[in-house]
């Protein structure tokens, strides 16, 4: 990987991703406008000659400086809690996929797939392929349909971990004796990279996500 790609967010897969990207651009181009504006001010303050000094009060000036920045809150706001509230839709999809986290590995569980039930541990690095991400390479990847709704429902054997997948910007807390549940909506193929995101020991860089999306042909043909 190039320094600059490592800089750059991964492409979003999922539709929830896709829409914080644009939540994400929307609120940098009011950032950036008020940014602007500020800067701007700063710069005609140096050259200001101060001749309304002995103004005391200006009610409509106090009046627009009051309403703009509140308008621009709730443009702000309004797409900012519609976001937040897809998130936490839940889907009757029955495909399930289940990541239960261990000190240091994962395990995961796919009941559609005759209760598939199998460990992932990451690949050490002399035993990497070229081509192959260093740190991130499991030997077991989970599978999941593309195309699909699919719900993940996380817990863990120990202690704390969490499953992060950023380009379907899922991350979720993996809790003993809990379960947490999140819908993802995975709309391409390919081979997705994520890694433990709860210090949870000695071991916590060293046990990575990765989840391979199938089309859904492929995967009920799949034999685990
Ligand atoms: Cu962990």
């Amino acid at each position: 990987m190039g320094f600059f790609s490592q800089l750059n967010l991964v492409d979003s897969a999922s539709t929830l991703q896709s829409e914080m990207f644009l939540f994400h651009d929307h609120a940098m181009v009011v950032l950036v406008g008020i940014f602007t504006f500020v800067a701007f001010l700063g710069v005609k303050f140096i050259f200001n000659t101060f001749s309304t000094r002995a103004v005391l009060e200006a009610q409509r000036l106090e009046i627009i400086w009051t309403i703009i920045p509140a308008l621009i809150l709730i443009w702000l706001a309004l797409p900012s809690l519609r976001l937040l509230y897809l998130l936490d839709e839940q889907s009757n999809s029955g495909m399930v996929l289940k990541a239960v986290g261990h000190q240091w590995y994962w395990s995961y569980e796919i009941p559609v797939l005759n209760n598939a039930n199998f460990d992932s541990y990451m690949v050490p690095e002399e035993e990497l392929n070229e081509g192959e991400f260093r740190l991130l390479e499991v030997d077991n990847r989970a599978v999941v349909p593309y195309e699909m709704e699919t719900t993940v429902i996380t817990t863990s054997a120990d202690v704390l971990h969490a499953w992060t997948l950023p380009s379907m910007g899922v991350k979720m807390d993996a809790v003993p004796g809990r379960l947490n549940s999140m819908s993802m909506f995975v709309e391409k193929p390919g081979v997705f990279y994520g890694q433990c995101s709860e210090i949870c020991g000695a071991n916590h860089s060293f046990m990575p996500i990765v989840v391979e999306a199938l089309s859904l042909k492929d995967f009920v043909s799949l034999e685990l």
